[in-house]
C-alpha cells in the first residue's frame, strides 16, 4: 500500500529519485540497536501539529483560495514579510487547551507529540529571546503555549518534541527560500543563520522545556554536512537522549524519514517513520474537507508497524486554537481500536509474513514466540489460510475479546485457522499466535 496523497510542496528538498525513505544515520547497522530510540520505536504512533500564523488566512489570501498546504501560503502567494507580519497581531488563540490537546493524542493512543516551534514563515510559536517575532512578543496572546504544552505533556505522560525549520525562513533575510524580498543568501550568510539563529532557537527549545523527546528537522536542501553534523551535535550535547530525525541531512539524524504520505511498498530495515496528513493539508485551510476515513488510518497504521516503521499522524489547529472535529473523531476512533488491540502494535516490528493479501503480521519486540496477524479482509469461508511461518504455532487467539480459535494443518504446509463466519472486526481483527 503505496499512498501519496499531498503533492509535494516547492522546495521540499527530496530529490525525485531518493525513493520513498529520505536517509538518516538509521540505516548505519549500529543505529538499529541503539537503545537511545528503544521508546520511540515502542512508540509508533505519535501526533504531529502544524500551527502558526498561516491558520489566519486558512489557505485564502484576499479572497483567493490558494493552492497547496496551508502552511505555504506565504510562499505561494508570495506574501511580502512586513505584510505577512501582520498576522501576528491578530493571532489570539484563546480556546487553545494544552489539557485537552494533549488528551486528544492520549485517547488516540499516541505516544509522542510533535509541534511546530518554528516552521518556514519563520514565526516562532514560543517565547524566544533572539527574536521578537514569536508568540509571546507579537500577538496579542501574549503567552507561550509551548510552555503549557510541556506541563501537560509531562502530566499526561507524552513525549514532547519539536519541529524546527532549520533551511527555509522566509522571514530572515540569511534563511533560505524567500526570493521575493530578499537576494538569494550567500553560502557564508546561510552559514551564520544556522550557525547563529537556528542554533540559538535549538538551544532555547532545549533549555527552556525539560525534557524533550525530539528535534523534527525539515527541508535539508542546502544543508552541508558540517552544518548538519553541527546542529545534531548540538542537540546531542544539550541533552544527550533527545532525538535527530533523518531531515536533519546528510545521513546525520538518528533515523530515516520518509516522503510525506508514502509508505514503502516493503519492510524496511531500518528505523523510519512517515510524516502524515489526515486530510491533504498540514495547517488548517478551512475549505479542504476530503478526509481519510477512520478505517484507512487504523488500516495504514498497520501497515507502517507491519513494515518496522511510526506513524506520525498531523493535525491542523484553527486560528482560536481548536482541532479541527473531523480530525477528532478520526483519532478517537484509531484509540478506541488501539484500547483493544494495542498490544499488536506497541512495541513491536515487522511480522514474519510478509506481502498478504489479507492482512499484515506485526510481532513482539520482546517476546519471541509472539505474533500478530491482522486480517484486513475476513474470508467469506470462516478459514483464515495462512503460510508457513518456518515454526509450529501452539494456540491461536483474537486479541479483542481473547476467544481462543482451533486450528488444522493443511498439506500444504499451510495451517488453516477456523474463525467465526463474520469478522469480528470489520477494519482490522487481530489473531495472537504463540509460537513453539
Ligand atoms: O515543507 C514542509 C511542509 O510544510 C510540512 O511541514 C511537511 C511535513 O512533513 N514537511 C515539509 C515538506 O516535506
Amino acid at each position: 500500500m503505496t499512498t501519496s496523497t499531498t503533492p509535494p510542496a516547492p522546495g521540499a528538498g527530496a530529490a525525485a529519485d531518493e525513493g520513498p525513505i529520505r536517509r538518516g544515520a538509521a540505516q548505519r547497522s549500529e543505529a538499529r540497536s541503539d537503545p537511545r530510540l528503544d521508546w520511540w520505536r515502542d512508540a509508533r504512533f505519535g501526533l504531529f501539529i502544524h500551527w502558526g500564523l498561516y491558520a489566519i488566512p486558512a489557505g485564502e489570501w484576499k479572497g483567493e483560495r490558494i493552492a497547496g498546504i496551508g502552511e505555504w501560503i506565504m510562499f505561494r502567494a508570495r506574501i511580502p514579510v512586513r505584510e505577512y507580519e501582520q498576522l501576528a497581531k491578530q493571532f489570539n488563540p484563546v480556546k487553545f487547551d494544552a489539557k485537552e490537546w494533549v488528551g486528544l493524542a492520549k485517547r488516540a493512543g499516541q505516544k509522542y507529540l510533535t509541534i511546530t516551534a518554528k516552521h518556514h514563515d519563520g514565526f516562532a510559536l514560543y517565547d524566544s529571546k533572539v527574536s521578537d517575532y514569536d508568540i509571546v512578543d507579537a500577538t496579542p496572546f501574549k503567552s507561550d503555549p509551548i510552555k503549557e504544552l510541556a506541563e501537560e505533556c509531562r502530566r499526561q505522560g507524552i513525549r514532547l518534541c519539536f519541529y524546527y525549520s532549520q533551511t527555509q525562513d522566509w522571514h530572515h533575510k540569511w534563511g533560505d527560500g524567500n526570493d521575493w524580498d530578499y537576494q538569494v543568501p550567500a553560502d557564508e550568510q546561510f552559514d551564520t543563520y544556522v550557525r547563529e539563529y537556528a542554533a540559538a532557537q535549538v538551544r532555547e527549545l532545549l533549555t527552556n522545556y525539560g525534557p524533550i523527546g525530539m528535534i523534527w528537522f525539515d527541508t535539508p536542501k542546502r544543508m552541508t554536512t558540517e552544518q548538519s553534523h553541527f546542529l545534531a551535535n548540538l542537540v546531542h550535547e544539550l541533552q544527550p537522549d533527545c532525538l535527530v530525525n533523518g531531515r536533519i541531512g546528510n545521513d546525520v539524524g538518528d533515523y530515516a524519514e520518509t516522503r510525506d504520505n508514502v509508505i514503502p511498498d516493503e519492510k524496511v530495515e531500518m528505523d523510519w517513520e512517515v510524516p502524515a496528513t489526515i486530510n491533504h493539508t498540514w495547517g488548517f485551510k478551512h475549505y479542504d474537507e476530503d478526509w481519510k476515513s477512520a478505517e484507512d488510518l487504523i488500516r495504514k497504521l498497520v501497515d507502517i508497524a507491519s513494515k518496522n516503521g511510526n506513524y506520525l499522524l498531523n493535525v491542523g489547529p484553527t486560528s482560536e486554537g481548536l482541532i479541527p472535529q473531523p480530525s477528532v473523531e478520526r483519532l478517537e476512533a484509531m484509540g478506541r481500536w488501539l484500547d483493544a488491540n494495542g498490544e499488536s502494535v506497541y512495541g513491536t516490528t515487522a511480522g514474519p509474513l510478509q506481502g498478504l493479501g489479507w492482512g499484515r503480521t506485526t510481532a513482539s519486540r520482546r517476546d519471541p514466540n509472539t505474533v500478530y496477524l491482522h486480517v484486513f479482509d475476513w474470508p467469506a469461508d470462516g478459514r483464515l489460510h495462512l503460510p508457513s511461518t518456518g515454526r509450529r504455532i501452539t494456540a491461536a487467539a483474537l486479541v479483542a475479546g481473547s476467544a481462543t480459535l482451533t486450528m488444522e494443518a493443511a498439506s500444504s504446509g499451510e495451517t488453516v485457522i477456523a474463525a467465526p463466519a463474520q469478522a469480528p472486526d470489520p477494519i482490522d481483527t487481530v489473531v495472537r499466535l504463540t509460537l513453539a
